[in-house]
């Protein structure tokens, strides 16, 4: 195979309580019963940390949690994502490019967190994180613009100190180590985006390419327009919603959105963020094998995740 690529921390959060659908917690073990902490191991040379266990922090889920400011299970997504900074901060800390497997998207508060403090450590405060966000959605709900109170619809608000709360229990242990730049977030595959979610994305001047931009230019030009914004050496972080990829390649996930990326698009996504060398962490989220129409859903989107996993970590690069 080739050369040894490092070490590789490894976060399996079999953890569902930032969305309504029971299932996705057992993404992780899906994902890995189908080989693929064992293919980047024995085929790409990764030196694995952490991938013994598949987390479940029954211990940090109270039994009531009522809603606050419209948000449910406020108190174990807060306690969860607030453990799993900490976990991959203490991989990243160790120079270990760190891979998540989820879990819904709410993770990603701990996930992004986690490297945002790592990469400000490690480069003295002169380097911030960027994000590649690869979604349907565009996950920037403040509690208040939510529908849905579900806070996997969320991460991105807190994570840029758009939404805030002063309460530890409920988010407020972010700190601005944790934070990202609102100016340092791409997102790639929107098509199902809120009106008040459209309204921050411009209000903010976030930089968005929906699937409108990716048939227009193509998604080697969206590619390349993302990570120009982005800037050359800049530690990147990819959070990979599979439900980016079409319910076609997909389809066992909670929110499927139909016109979405191929299976080719998302794994050139991987591809071409690997081939920066600047990838410090990798989010795959969203895989629910207990959802889907056919016999065939759950075995065809757990390949799909671990194909994209894959590419991130450099596989099918010669
Ligand atoms: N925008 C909707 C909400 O906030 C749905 C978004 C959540 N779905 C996801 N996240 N899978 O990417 O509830
Ligand atoms: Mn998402
Ligand atoms: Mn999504
Ligand atoms: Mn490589």
């Amino acid at each position: 195979f080739l050369s040894h690529p490092g070490d590789l921390g490894v976060v399996a959060v079999g953890f569902s309580g930032g969305q309504g659908k029971a299932g996705v917690d057992a993404g992780p073990e899906a994902l890995i019963e189908s080989g693929l902490l064992d293919q980047l191991r024995d085929d790409l040379g990764y030196n694995l940390h952490g991938h013994d266990a598949v987390h479940q922090y029954a211990d940090l889920v109270p039994r009531h949690d009522p809603p606050h400011r419209g948000m449910k299970n406020p108190r174990a997504v807060s306690a969860v994502t607030r453990r799993i900074a900490e976990q991959v901060y203490s991989h990243a800390r160790e120079g270990r490019l760190v891979l998540t497997l989820g879990g819904d998207h709410s993770i990603a508060i701990g996930t992004i967190a986690g490297t945002a403090k790592a990469v400000r450590e490690r480069f003295a405060g002169r380097k911030e994180v960027a994000v590649i966000w690869v979604d349907a959605h565009a996950d920037i709900n403040t509690p208040e613009t939510s529908g849905s109170g579900n806070i996997h619809g969320m991460p991105v608000s807190f994570l840029t100190g758009l939404a805030r709360d002063s309460d530890d229990g409920f988010f407020g242990w972010i700190a601005d180590e944790h934070r990202i730049s609102i100016h340092k977030i791409v997102y790639i595959g929107l098509r199902d985006v809120d009106a008040g979610e459209k309204r921050i994305l411009r209000e903010n001047g976030i930089k968005a390419f929906s699937m409108f931009d990716i048939d227009r230019y193509g998604i080697g030009r969206v590619m390349d327009l993302a990570l120009a914004h982005i800037g050359a050496d800049t530690p990147i972080h990819l959070s990979f919603d599979v439900d980016a990829l079409d319910p076609m390649w997909a389809p066992s996930t909670g929110t499927p959105v139909r016109g979405g990326l191929t299976l080719r698009e998302g794994d050139f996504i991987c591809e071409m963020v690997h081939q920066t060398g600047s990838l410090v962490a990798v989010d795959l989220v969203e895989v629910n094998p207990r959802l889907g129409p056919a016999v065939d859903a759950a075995h065809d989107t757990v390949r799909a995740g671990c194909s994209l996993v894959r590419c991130a970590l450099g596989e099918t690069l010669l």
